[in-house]
């Protein structure tokens, strides 16, 4: 039987949404047009005022903000409330240039909140729980955001921050950790250290909320078996709010987005077109409560599918798939476009964990791909010929993939460099 945070809310039925979402889209425009002089711009340059949208099907004559917007009003251009109702800044490094930086009052920190407790509340999260938040602390919104929601939901709080692994282990062993809070690459890494001290059997953890990088249901599978928990999805970002955007229940299949605050859309990347729900796109969020920093139509760049199928778990908000990667971050290596997603399934397939490195280069005019990949102390070999045929297998399997040929080399376990934040997967030369 499923929990609810806000029961009301999140098994509301679908007009009931719509309407909330339609009554409050109204309101966010004529603040934002009054309030926020860099979007009346925008609005005003395609001809649309605050009376022209009356609810969530006229979303569609409003403009896009894109992370080129977010660079040119930086600090303050987006604002949508007085500095002074502005209790809190949260920030996160952009892929190019300036870091964003959005504003939050109070009450979008409540609600903020309020969409991570929901989060915990779906994995069975409850007063009685002990959750470990092993998410940065910080300018990040990892640590702020599910610390938020956990003392919320009333679980006994541990606010570790990322990294320091000893004092994490110990943390959770003495103090009974029921749910663990970080990237599913750091989650991999405890695992992987709780196995070398043996002390699997001193872990109480029942559930996991990894977010904040992409990871494939391989690595899911992965993590659940070496740590022997349910783990689940968290996605969400700076500019929106921070995790709980949307989050995983029961069923696994797919995060259900918070519908009273977040607008979603799906858009063809390149015409801009709005597509019908179950095509893949680029996700577009529209805040309809944020205050701080109200973004309309924000072009996220990730790639995903939404849909509105029954889930067994009984809420009604709009679920959308794992982000397939992002339409900014797909690497295309001559001329055919490669996402380290691909790559990841191809190699927790063959046995390997999540830890590799994808080496992008142009040598002589030509693209070069190279996948560096660990050995797992199971399929570790010193034998030459050995090694050879194990890297030959996965050239095959990643040409079936991704129809190209990547060159692949085996190291020694632990020798590429782990992340406690969000995992350096790719290196791409070709823009250094
Ligand atoms: O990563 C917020 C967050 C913190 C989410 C903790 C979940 C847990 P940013 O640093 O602004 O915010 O990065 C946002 O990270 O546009 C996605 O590309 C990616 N991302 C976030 N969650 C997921 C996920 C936080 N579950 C960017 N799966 C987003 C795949 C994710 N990618």
């Amino acid at each position: 039987m499923s929990n609810y945070y806000q029961p009301e809310i999140e098994t509301a039925s679908y007009e009931q949404i719509r309407e909330w979402q339609s009554e409050r889209l109204v309101k966010q425009i004529k603040r934002v047009w009054d309030n926020v002089p860099y979007y009346r711009k925008k609005m005003e340059e395609k001809g649309v005022t605050p009376d022209d949208i009356k609810g969530v099907d006229d979303l569609k004559k409003l403009p896009f903000l894109t992370k080129a917007d977010l660079r040119d009003a930086y600090p303050y251009g987006l604002l949508g409330a007085p500095l002074s109702d502005c209790v809190r800044i949260q920030s996160t490094s952009g892929t190019t240039g300036k870091r964003v930086v959005a504003f939050y009052t109070q009450n979008d920190i409540d609600l903020w909140e309020d969409c991570c407790a929901r989060a915990i509340v779906a994995v069975g999260g409850t007063k009685e729980d002990v959750c470990q938040v092993a998410y940065g602390y910080g300018l990040f919104t990892g640590g702020a955001g599910l610390n938020g929601g956990s003392h919320k939901v009333g679980c006994l709080t541990l606010p570790m921050s990322s990294g320091n692994t000893e004092r994490q282990l110990q943390f959770m062993t003495d103090l009974g950790s029921t749910i663990l809070c970080c990237t599913p690459s750091y989650a991999l890494y405890l695992a992987e250290s709780i196995h070398e001290q043996g002390i699997i059997d001193q872990i109480k953890l029942k559930a996991g909320i990894f977010g904040a990088e992409a990871w494939s249901e391989d690595m899911r599978r992965d993590i659940e078996n070496k740590l022997n928990i349910k783990a689940y999805d968290i996605y969400g970002l700076t500019e929106i709010t921070g995790p709980g955007v949307s989050f995983e229940c029961e069923a696994q299949t797919g995060m259900h987005i918070n519908e009273d605050h977040f607008i979603a859309e799906i858009i063809d990347p390149d015409t801009e077109e709005v597509l019908p729900e179950g095509s893949k796109g680029e996700l577009v969020f529209t805040c309809i409560t944020k205050e701080g920093f109200p973004m309309i139509r924000y072009r996220t760049r990730d790639i995903c599918v939404l849909s509105r199928e029954k889930c067994p778990c009984g809420r009604t908000h709009v679920k959308m798939s794992k982000p397939m990667g992002r339409s900014d971050d797909m690497l295309i290596i001559k001329g055919v476009n490669v996402f380290p997603s691909q790559i990841e399934t191809v190699l927790i397939q063959q046995g390997y964990a999540a830890n590799y490195q994808i080496v992008v280069d142009r040598v002589n005019h030509s693209d070069t791909l190279e996948v560096l990949v660990e050995m797992t102390p199971e399929l570790f070999s010193d034998s030459l010929g050995k090694i050879t045929e194990m890297e030959k297998i996965l050239v095959a399997e990643l040409k079936t993939m991704l129809g190209i040929y990547a060159k692949v080399k085996l190291v020694a376990p632990k020798t590429i460099a782990r992340s406690e934040g969000k995992a350096v997967r790719v290196i791409d030369k070709r823009k250094i």
